[in-house]
């Protein structure tokens, strides 16, 4: 079925709900999916141990953004709090545009309320008093449902005017995406949310200085905002109890591709990728590409590389490619991917795309020489070093990735050129 509606370009949008199931199933609860807390819960704790302290507690928990970069999350929340401002806003970074990655969409269709309880919490520590869902245009169909759990909120008192008697008054708006993929770039979401093309900002100022509105803002991934309610209750020793010293906790991962189980699955940072493709039965591995198309394409030989910030740290993206499969294929689409998704701002990306997805099929296709895979490499250091955002700087990550891994292949797609006995290919080129 899911080919057919590809075959026939129906947008994700308006795909059955019932075609997710199958990827939605949640395999392996870990510390997080587990123990959801109970409604109210983190916040009353909050309350009860103190604003200031439950911020010290978050940072001794060492949470880092889920998001994929790993921002340390109380600094984040300390120097939005800190930032002087008549008004502060939470955002809550739903546009989970990253392929192979669908958690969010699981924690927003199973865990909603404790997503929205952690920006909650988030706007009593920082003093906001408007928080925004950015929901990915695609997951319209989440659209009603997260209104009802917001209104449930209000009629609990956990939304709305004087929250829990606190004299803390917050509420929470969603707005939709329209299908770009720059706009999970969290500069580019304000500007989106503030009703304008989504391009990104320059940083610094980041959105702790200046976000929303130019004011203070807070932007965490759904996943971050769910782990700090659970922390808030549970406290930061039950965090830090999983995880590695660097990367404390667990990590929701959104496991697809070739493997008998695909899913989401929930780990404890530091476990090897050996472990996750053991349990979601994958083999005859050819590789593993982590953290989607930006992140890095490891190969059978580095399976015991670690899930964790300080080796291999992924969004939630896991996609399994076994022996079958051609890696140039592979990157092939993911090349055409960012040249599609580029927003056009700079030039070394939006020219700079294009240019690695035309030199890239070149050498696919039969046509390069060795000169063309030097001036692929050359042109991977120009995008990655001088693009304006995330998403220029990593496009080249899929096609360096393979370079490293595998240059045989690439010099045995080279176009089949016979030289006279002794001619220097190397020298000529130099
Ligand atoms: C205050 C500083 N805040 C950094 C904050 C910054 C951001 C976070 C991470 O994304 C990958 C990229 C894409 N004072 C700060 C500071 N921050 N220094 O920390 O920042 P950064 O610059 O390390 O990463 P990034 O460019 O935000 C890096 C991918 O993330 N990406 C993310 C998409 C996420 C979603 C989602 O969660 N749904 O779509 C977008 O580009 O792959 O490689 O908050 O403000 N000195
Ligand atoms: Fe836009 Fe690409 Fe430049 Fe980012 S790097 S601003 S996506 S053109």
């Amino acid at each position: 079925e899911i080919a057919g509606l590809i075959e026939q370009q129906i947008p994700l949008s308006e795909w059955p709900e019932s075609l997710f199931a199958v990827a939605d199933n949640i395999r392996k609860p870990g510390l997080l999916l587990q123990t959801p807390i109970t409604n109210g819960a983190a916040l009353q704790a909050a309350f009860a141990r103190g604003l200031p302290t439950t911020l010290t507690e978050l940072e001794r928990s060492g949470l880092r953004g889920r998001g994929g970069a790993g921002f340390k999350t109380a600094l984040k929340w300390r120097l939005c709090a800190e930032a002087d401002s008549d008004q502060h806003f939470v955002v809550c970074n739903a546009d989970e545009g990253e392929p192979g990655t669908f958690k969010d969409r699981v924690l927003l269709n199973s865990q909603a309320h404790q997503v929205f309880e952690g920006m909650t919490l988030c706007a009593a520590i920082i003093g906001a008093k408007q928080g925004f869902l950015y929901l990915r245009g695609e997951y319209q169909f989440l659209y009603d449902k997260l209104q009802q759990v917001l209104q449930q909120r209000r009629q609990q008192g956990l939304l709305g005017d004087n929250i829990l008697n606190q004299h803390f008054d917050f509420d929470i708006q969603i707005r939709l995406g329209a299908g770009a993929y720059i706009c999970g770039e969290e500069s580019a979401l304000i500007e989106s949310l503030e009703g304008k093309p989504g391009i990104p900002r320059n940083r610094p100022p980041y959105p702790v200085i200046q976000g929303y509105l130019g004011k203070p803002t807070v932007v965490n991934n759904v996943e971050t905002f769910l782990a700090a309610a659970a922390i808030a209750v549970h406290g930061a020793d039950w965090f830090t109890a999983a995880g590695t010293e660097k990367s404390a906790g667990s990590k929701i991962l959104s496991i697809s591709g070739d493997c008998g189980l695909p899913g989401i699955y929930e780990y404890p940072f530091g476990s090897t990728i050996r472990e996750i493709l053991a349990d979601c039965q994958a083999q005859d591995v050819l590789g593993v590409q982590v953290g989607g198309p930006s992140g890095v394409f490891i190969s059978d030989q580095e399976l015991d590389r670690k899930l964790a910030f300080e080796d291999l740290a992924s969004g939630g993206s896991f996609m399994i490619f076994n022996q079958s499969r051609n890696i140039f294929a592979i990157v092939q689409n993911f090349s055409h991917f960012f040249a599609h998704e580029s927003c056009g701002f700079c030039t070394p990306c939006r020219v700079g795309t294009a240019l690695l997805k035309q030199q890239f099929d070149k050498i696919v296709n039969g046509y390069g020489s060795a000169g063309d895979v030097a001036e692929l490499e050359a042109l991977c250091r120009l995008v990655k070093n001088y693009s304006h955002c995330g998403l220029g700087q990593t496009a080249a990550n899929p096609i360096i990735s393979t370079l490293e891994r595998y240059p045989e292949l690439y010099q045995a797609q080279l176009k089949n050129i016979s030289y006279e006995p002794g001619f220097d290919l190397d020298a000529a080129l130099a």
